[in-house]
């Protein structure tokens, strides 16, 4: 059997998402998330325009050296949009290869390590009542873990924070649809520092001890600030400190470490294990935050969570609405499998966005399980994509109170 057409497929349901469909000589379809948010039809372009004549013809099954042929046998390689591309195609690979096995992808990956996969929800308010507020709607649906990001005084809108007021539903979106160049927010690393560890102290006074209390500094602080930050929060035992300063730098974190026990995570802006070399050999983090969509598919996926393995560093899937249903069960089927799994982020996807990807995830008290059917266990619905439009989006810019541009 071989592959006999490619199609990739932009939709909008609310926001843009790219899908790869894979569809072999006796009609078995495989799905993949190639979605990079504010980029997608860079990414859409390099499927269409560039991989997908490659992979007519080729043996579906041999999905590892389908992986190298498109990774090594390329002399231009990495990057997200290359690497999103190749996730795509070998997560749709991975769910051909499942659904002709008859089984559910994590039972190809080694089958279950546990019986459902933790998961951390995104609790966010202007102001702490309506942070509160979000936690404890949170805790009452069962989740066990939150990220918290609230506004800090003196900065308008700002990163990871939902503008529309108390409520439950999380319903913040990074992406703006604000026309032809990046809507600007505005950040102040001294006020953030002064502000945070207080709103930490008083989650802890209302909620307790058992919480799991997580937070994202979103590449915003120098090395020395991000020491300062994971020192003064270590009385409130966050379960992580995510992205404290620019991923690129990666012996940044050696500065942290040298001052704190605040766990850290990292890597949602990363596309493959080189970026976390250093990293991960001299212990600098606890989570790997990539996400599957973004560093190569599970494939690459599942050898750097074996690498990290080895060191004691745990998986923390990247899993915010951009990426789509697809990368989603891609995460949760390796999340159950590894033996080395942390925590899954979970911002459930909108109404629309759920009638165009139909999944068989299930959720119960604070746990996600991707379901038994065989495959990825998510099916795209063709006809309901083709009801929206893709609609131009650009990621915020962030300026320092005196104009200069500054990390988002
Ligand atoms: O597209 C950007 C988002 O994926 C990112 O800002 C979300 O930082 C994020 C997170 O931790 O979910
Ligand atoms: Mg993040």
């Amino acid at each position: 059997m071989s592959i006999e057409s490619v199609d990739v497929i932009v939709t909008s349901p609310g926001r843009n998402f790219v899908t790869l469909k894979v569809t072999t000589s006796d009609g078995v379809v495989g799905w993949g998330d190639a979605t990079l948010n504010g980029r997608e039809l860079s990414v859409a372009s390099y499927l269409s325009e560039h991989l997908a004549s490659m992979l007519i013809g080729r043996d579906e099954d041999r999905i590892e050296d389908t992986w190298q042929y498109l990774y090594r046998g390329a002399y231009w390689r990495r990057g997200p949009v290359t690497m999103a591309a190749i996730a795509a195609v070998d997560m749709a690979l991975w769910d051909i290869k499942a659904k002709k096995a008859g089984m559910p992808l994590y039972q190809l990956l080694g089958g279950a390590s546990r019986d459902g996969v933790r998961v951390y929800a995104h609790a966010s308010g202007t102001d702490f009542a309506a942070l509160s507020n979000a936690i404890t709607g949170y805790r009452e649906l069962g989740f066990t873990a939150v990220r918290v990001q609230t506004g800090v005084p003196g900065l308008g809108q700002i990163y990871g924070v939902s503008s529309t007021g108390p409520g439950v539903r999380y319903d913040y979106e990074p992406a703006k649809r604000s026309g032809d160049r990046p809507s600007e927010e505005t950040w102040d690393t001294r006020q953030y520092l002064n502000h945070m560890p207080g709103v930490f102290a008083k989650i802890r006074e209302e909620f307790g001890t058992d919480l799991r209390i997580l937070h994202d500094g979103h590449h915003r602080m120098t090395p020395i600030e991000a020491a300062r930050f994971a020192k003064d929060v270590e009385p409130y035992d966050l379960f992580w400190l995510e992205d404290a300063t620019p991923g690129e730098d990666q012996t940044a974190l050696r500065l942290i470490r040298q001052h704190s026990t605040t766990p850290l995570a990292i890597g949602e802006v990363f596309n493959t294990v080189y970026d976390y070399q250093t990293l991960i050999t001299e212990r600098l983090i606890d989570y790997v935050r990539s996400a599957v969509t973004h560093t190569g598919g599970i494939t690459a996926m599942k050898k750097l969570l074996d690498f990290a393995a080895i060191y004691g560093i745990r998986s923390g899937i990247h899993g915010p609405t951009d990426i789509s249903p697809v990368g989603m069960a891609a995460a949760l089927h390796l999340d159950l499998a590894i033996h080395n799994f942390g925590i899954q982020e979970y911002m459930p996807h909108n109404e629309q966005t759920l009638e165009v990807f139909q999944t068989s995830f299930t959720f119960d008290r604070g746990f996600l399980h991707p379901g038994d059917q065989p495959g990825l266990g998510v099916e795209l619905d063709e006809e309901a994509a083709g009801a929206f439009e893709y609609t131009k989006a650009y990621l915020p810019v962030n300026r320092l109170l005196d104009g200069t541009v500054h990390d988002w």
